[in-house]
């Protein structure tokens, strides 16, 4: 495991007292289920995370900075079985980190892509964020191994789910939780903006970055261990196919350089900043 800390893309140069982060090499699995359930307050005030879900290292300086975007739509239960698992995974890593929840408005068909537009888009004009989580939020990962923040290449992270015995489906796939600096995400102009509805967004996003020459990168099978929390499947959306094949046409103009959306609310929560958007 430590040649993966060769591959880290840091934030901040290193320093005198730069935090380190523990590798533990273990191969023993974490479960959502064994960590108690906590007041979102309670908390908050126990691991000082502040308001908006922020937190940084106080006793070293932290190599890495990085935005935690995850779009949502009605998975409460989920959301809170996240929070709670996911603070003290990622303070036990030693990250200066900010996790946003992009919430889509009930007028259309859920478009993770866009709102992964929209949560980078907005957690930049806040902070000078280095390195951006793209993730669905019923996917927990498992292994303190599994470094939430940038490595040189994009990193596809969740290449080792439960749901498929902890093995890759295809070698494209690049859903799930990924990992980009701000820079990968800018050259590919982000995410497709036109993805309403379940499927393909995810691999129109991975032949953007192919477009462009990235290669990705993955950790090992025993270090991206993720596990998905149940919920019944979307069904497919039946223009997913058309619009990967029309994609390549679109990676210049179709993605950051011509969001628009509308934010109706936001809020600072105990564990995270709430965002809700019309896209
Ligand atoms: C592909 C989808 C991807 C999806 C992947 C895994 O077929 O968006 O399955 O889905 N592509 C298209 O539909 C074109 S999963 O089995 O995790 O539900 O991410």
């Amino acid at each position: 495991t430590e040649n993966i800390y060769d591959e880290m893309e840091r934030s901040y140069p290193p320093r005198d007292n730069s935090c380190v982060i523990p590798v533990s090499g273990s191969s023993q699995l974490l479960y959502p289920e064994e960590h108690p359930r906590e007041d979102p307050v309670v908390m908050a005030r126990r691991l000082g995370i502040l308001p908006g879900g922020q937190w940084k290292p106080l006793n070293c300086h932290p190599l890495f900075n990085v935005a935690i975007i995850l779009p949502y739509r009605n998975r409460q239960t989920q959301l809170a079985i996240f929070m709670n698992y996911i603070h003290p995974f990622l303070q036990s890593q030693n990250l200066d980190y900010r996790i946003f929840v992009i919430e889509q408005s009930p007028m259309r068909e859920f478009n993770r892509a866009k709102l992964f537009n929209v949560g980078y888009a907005e957690a930049t004009k806040i902070n000078d964020f280095h390195c951006f989580i793209f993730q669905d939020i019923d996917l927990i990962p498992q292994n303190p191994d599994n470094i939430y923040a940038c490595t040189k290449m994009p990193r596809h992270m969740s290449s080792s789910v439960n749901t498929f015995r902890y093995n890759l489906p295809y070698t494209g796939l690049f859903g799930g939780a990924i990992a980009l600096t701000r820079k990968q995400f800018e050259r590919v102009n982000g995410f497709s903006n036109v993805f309403y509805g379940w499927g393909g967004e995810d691999d129109d996003f991975y032949s953007r970055l192919q477009s462009r020459g990235f290669q990705i990168t993955r950790f090992g099978p025993n270090v991206a261990q993720y596990y998905m929390l149940t919920h019944k499947k979307e069904p497919p959306s039946t223009t997913r196919f058309a619009n990967l094949e029309t994609g390549a046409r679109r990676y210049d103009t179709d993605g950051l350089s011509n969001l628009e959306y509308r934010v109706l609310n936001h809020q600072l929560r105990p564990l995270y900043s709430w965002i809700l958007a019309d896209v």
